[in-house]
């Protein structure tokens, strides 16, 4: 008999008929936003999960749940599952490393020049049909990014995708903090500086954050690290909401410690502060970082392919990006 499985949020047409052909298939494919308790109610008999990063898997599901053998999130980051929790229980977590790093680097570029440059307000005005009746020679001027300093905060595998575009294709000086210094070699070939972290705020001209969250990354930069930025500079978030402290930032904005800002993630997303949406100088993107059709499918695939190589196996679990592979040694 085919074991029962829960894909959490709308996905593709073959991931789905792959995962059907292997697994009785809960899906959500009108995409409705579940409440945590309408989660659980559909999580309880599954022995496994295709989840996204909108969905809270506590310790309290896991106890609801106690059939659950596989947590497949589509998704880098995981910091919407309690790791420590599922390890505890014997349930397996995985995610969706390296298939999307060049796809969401290419968004925060995409996300800086539109910020800088201003483009979403320049398409706020061209729509409002001002152009015929304003000059707008001395009107939406940006800041350059070709020449200027590119601060990284974060140099993992999107950090470093983001330096080699800053460095190699727009003739910038990079500089990052990170937790660890990176090896020379990384540094050489990213053409990336190591600072600290209070040097980073005050020299770039454009810093973008790409940490991931956790306890300690939270409000990794409020009103202290703004007041440090240049008053010409733009911050980029695509990382996770909760590292910034967004209720600062959209003071910052308001009385111009910074330029302006792009935020692809928001604290209490999907729902914004109502202050940052009256802002003009922010981009607000809804978490699209990873969103182009070749690496979404990427993503489902591989959490697809993690959830079969765990619940269907007929001998030792085989997952390809497991989070907590310690429980695979555990079972050797
Ligand atoms: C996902 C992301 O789209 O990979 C991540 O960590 O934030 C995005 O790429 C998001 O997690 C939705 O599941």
């Amino acid at each position: 008999m085919k074991q029962a499985i829960l894909v959490t949020r709308a996905t593709f047409p073959e991931v789905l008929e792959k995962l059907r052909g292997a697994f009785e298939v809960t899906d959500n494919q009108r995409d409705v936003l579940w409440t945590q308790a309408e989660l659980i109610a559909r999580l309880q008999g599954k022995t496994g999960a295709v989840t996204h990063g909108s969905d809270k898997i506590d310790a309290a599901l896991l106890d609801a749940c106690p059939e659950l053998r596989a947590v497949c999130n589509v998704g880098v980051g995981y910091n919407n599952i309690d790791v420590a929790a599922c390890t505890a229980r014997g349930v397996l977590v995985t995610n969706t490393p390296d298939v999307l790093t060049e796809t969401t680097a290419d968004f925060g570029f995409a996300l800086l020049m539109a910020t800088a440059r201003r483009i979403a307000e320049s398409d706020r005005y061209v729509r409002a049909r001002q152009w015929d009746k304003t000059g707008v020679y001395d009107m939406l001027l940006g800041a350059d990014i070709h020449g200027s300093t590119l601060g990284i905060f974060g140099m993992g595998r999107i950090g470093q995708a983001i330096a080699r575009r800053g460095a190699h294709g727009f003739n910038m000086r990079v500089i990052y903090h990170n937790r660890s210094r990176l090896s020379a070699d990384i540094e050489r070939e990213c053409k990336a500086g190591y600072v600290d972290k209070e040097s980073l705020f005050r020299q770039a001209d454009h810093l973008i954050v790409v940490v991931p969250y956790s306890p300690s990354s939270h409000h990794a930069i409020g009103g202290a690290e703004l007041r440090l930025m240049k008053n010409s500079a733009t911050l980029i978030n695509i990382a996770r909401g909760g590292v910034i402290d967004d209720g600062a930032l959209a003071q910052a904005l308001l009385d111009g410690t910074i330029a302006a800002a792009g935020l692809d993630v928001f604290e209490g997303e999907p729902n914004v502060r109502p202050d940052l949406l009256d802002i003009p100088n922010v981009v607000l993107t809804p978490h699209i970082g990873s969103a182009s059709i070749r690496t979404r499918q990427a993503m489902a695939l591989l959490a697809a392919d993690n959830l079969a190589a765990i619940c269907n196996s007929t001998g030792k679990p085989a997952p390809l990006t497991a989070v907590n592979a310690e429980l695979l040694q555990q079972t050797e």
